[in-house]
């Protein structure tokens, strides 16, 4: 099949998704076809039957707002053109979903045409898509593409209530690893040299935005360094970073906490780490969550949303109450005290991010739902 693939290119679970799939896509044949402002930080510089198409949004003085969702359906309507592209796979409703579908609309008045797919991810459904000023674009949107799925069942349920899309069937399909990268026997132990064989290394990766509540990673660390003196390794950036920071200066854990910035591959020092945190508003699956268990780490968050689907609490971590961070504080100290424990929860959350999240079989249920779209067309 031939596969635009559209997403956010920066950092962010549904660019790392929307780039693994496609990378996972080429690998099995097919021809992909990424269109957006900028390459996918998770895109590596060559790739046999992987293009990248640039949209460059034209500057005039006029526009304060410069029109990225025009100049986003033109490049798909002109790739689409170019390429005979078959499909065209959103990911993240705003405005990529609008995007496509006015390319389609341009492809139908010269008798061409398009399949969409709309992949939903979180935000644009939970905090985006529900202002004023989005909703029924977002609605729209969602019901002209040909298929919808949503990365967990909390997030499709969340898409029916608050959107209807009646008579839309919107499929779960999870998000996924591959775990030939996530393999904690895979990595020198980076963490270990730097700070030591006896200091257990909590970490936490994010954007750093609200939704995250990063000043609850801080405090939980500083009241489980009461009881089990570690480190804490903050990877990523955004508005609340300073925050963080400021944080851990007003509770005095400052030098044991590690600010690293943006690290476009965490794969190795997630293997270095014992205990994932996560204590998240929302979260509609947990990407992340979800790389740290297949690393062997134990998470600990909070039980909003997907993430739910995503750790098995008391198995592969506890999951708590959002703003409960004396109850996941107490949860890091129980793994972290009991070497038993800590192990069963490290070898169930390998198995059953193995089981249920592994790339191949992930990759074949977005394959199979494209299939749906060509019923005549021979595998
Ligand atoms: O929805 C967002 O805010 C952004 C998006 C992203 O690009 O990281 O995050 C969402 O999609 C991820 C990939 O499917 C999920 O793992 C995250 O849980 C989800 N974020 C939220 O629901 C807050």
């Amino acid at each position: 099949m031939k596969i635009g693939i559209t997403c956010y290119p920066t950092y962010g679970g549904s660019g790392a998704v929307a780039t693994e799939l496609g990378i996972a896509l080429a690998d099995r044949g097919h021809e992909v076809h990424f269109i957006t402002y900028r390459q996918p930080f998770r895109l590596p510089a060559f790739l046999p039957r992987v293009f990248f198409h640039e949209v460059d949004v034209g500057r005039y003085p006029l526009f304060e707002y410069p029109p990225y969702d025009l100049a986003l359906a033109v490049r798909m309507h002109e790739v689409v053109r170019t390429h005979g592209l078959e499909l065209l796979h959103c990911h993240y409703a705003i405005p990529h979903a609008t995007s496509a579908w006015i390319a389609r609309e341009m492809l139908r008045e010269t008798g061409e045409d398009v399949h969409l797919i709309t992949t939903l991810h979180g935000t644009d459904i939970t905090i985006v898509g529900q202002d004023p000023s989005f909703f029924p674009i977002t609605k729209f949107s969602i019901e002209k593409s040909d298929r919808i799925t949503a990365v967990s069942n909390y997030l499709r349920d969340e898409t029916v209530r608050s959107f209807g899309c009646a008579g839309h069937g919107v499929e779960v399909i999870h998000n996924f690893i591959d775990p030939a990268v996530y393999d904690r026997e895979k990595y020198p132990p980076l963490l270990r040299d730097q700070f030591g064989p006896n200091r257990p290394v909590l970490m936490h990766v994010s954007n750093f935005r609200a939704v995250k509540r990063v000043r609850d990673v801080i405090r939980i660390f500083a009241l489980v360094t009461k009881h089990v003196p570690g480190v804490l390794v903050m990877v990523g950036d955004g508005p609340d970073r300073a925050a963080a920071e400021e944080e851990a200066r007003a509770l005095g854990v400052e030098n044991s906490v590690s600010f690293l910035g943006k690290l476009e591959v965490v794969a190795p020092l997630l293997a270095g780490a014992d205990l994932f945190l996560l204590p998240s508003q929302s979260e509609s699956f947990g990407l992340s969550a979800l790389e740290a268990l297949a690393s062997g780490v134990p998470v600990v968050g909070t039980n909003a949303g997907g993430l739910r689907e995503v750790v098995t609490d008391g198995e592969t971590g506890a999951l708590c109450g959002v703003g409960d961070v004396e109850g996941m504080a107490s949860a890091a100290v129980e793994l972290l005290k009991d070497p038993d424990r800590w192990s069963r929860a490290s070898r169930a959350a390998i198995d059953d991010a193995r089981t249920r999240f592994s790339r191949d079989a992930i990759v074949t249920k977005y394959e199979s739902l494209y299939r749906t779209l060509f019923p005549g067309k021979a595998a």
